[in-house]
């Protein structure tokens, strides 16, 4: 068996159709990014380290809908040394280059998201709500660690959501926000591409924009995954719409003003 770490530098092809399939809809399935038997060594490896920081104490009952939905750690990579090779794999961000059609990406953050047995649905929502990037080039990689059914709760995405881009409702993800583009994804007639059974390694890929949800987790079993968020080399920071992307910009991106290239120690260049 090859080390875990070794296909972290190699690239993988992604077809010309995926890639233009990716750009209509705002997302895409890629199998096997992360082999079988690598997948199954970065599961301990990066389960235990989120699990080492998850400050969730209380139970599932007493949180709102966010907290409901997942355990969120975020950036694994400079808590853990032994997560960096994988958050920092040219082969994830190459992916990410092909798909937004970019010659080289950034990296934004990572994070764990572990949906617990019984966890709630992950409500309707924008990523890019959230962050204070001045360009659409942004994209999640979404990677469950464990085989995933739908039941689970696999990504449901509005095809073509992104082309609206940011759709201000002024309330981050919630019951309010699931109830709100619930409406808004059926009024404007998108189709949605409702979950995927995913192999451990498999992943999906979606736009900034893009409006995604994912259902609760109906079985006894956690649905582990980790996720990777890119953007394209160049882009500025802009002005916050909202005092999340303010808080954004102040941990992500060193504080950096308004106008100033999103450039900085936290935001490595991944690709090429
Ligand atoms: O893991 C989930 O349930 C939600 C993930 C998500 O919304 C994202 O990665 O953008």
């Amino acid at each position: 068996m090859r080390a875990p770490t070794e296909f972290l530098s190699e690239t993988i092809e992604i077809d010309d159709e995926t890639v233009q399939s990716f750009q209509e809809k705002g997302h895409a399935a890629v199998r096997g990014l992360c082999p079988p038997d690598a997948a199954a060594a970065w599961r301990e490896v990066l389960v235990e380290a989120a699990l080492r920081h998850s400050g969730e104490t209380r139970p599932l009952e007493e949180r709102d809908a966010y907290g409901k939905a997942f355990l969120q750690i975020t950036n694994l990579w400079q808590r853990e040394e032994a997560v960096r090779p994988f958050v920092l794999a040219r082969r994830f961000a190459g992916v990410a280059a092909r798909l937004l059609g970019v010659e080289r990406v950034r990296l934004y953050h990572d994070q764990a998201l572990i949906k617990e047995p019984g966890g709630g649905p992950t409500p309707w929502h924008q990523d890019q709500f959230y962050w204070p990037l001045e360009t659409d080039k942004t994209i999640t990689m979404w990677m469950p660690l464990v085989d995933a059914t739908p039941e689970m709760g696999t990504m449901v995405f509005a095809d073509g959501s992104h082309r609206d881009g940011f759709v201000e409702i002024g309330e981050q993800i919630s019951e309010f926000s699931d109830a709100f583009f619930e409406g808004y994804v059926s009024g404007r007639r998108f189709p949605i591409t409702k979950g995927r059974a995913l192999s451990a390694g498999d992943a999906t890929f979606h736009l900034g924009w893009t409006l995604h949800r994912a259902p609760g987790n109906a079985t006894e079993s956690p649905r582990e995954a980790m996720t990777v968020i890119y953007y394209a080399d160049g882009a500025a920071v802009s002005r916050p719409r909202n005092p999340f992307q303010e808080a954004d910009r102040l941990a992500w991106l060193a504080g950096l003003e308004p106008g100033r290239p999103a450039a900085g120690p936290l935001n490595p260049v991944l690709f090429p």
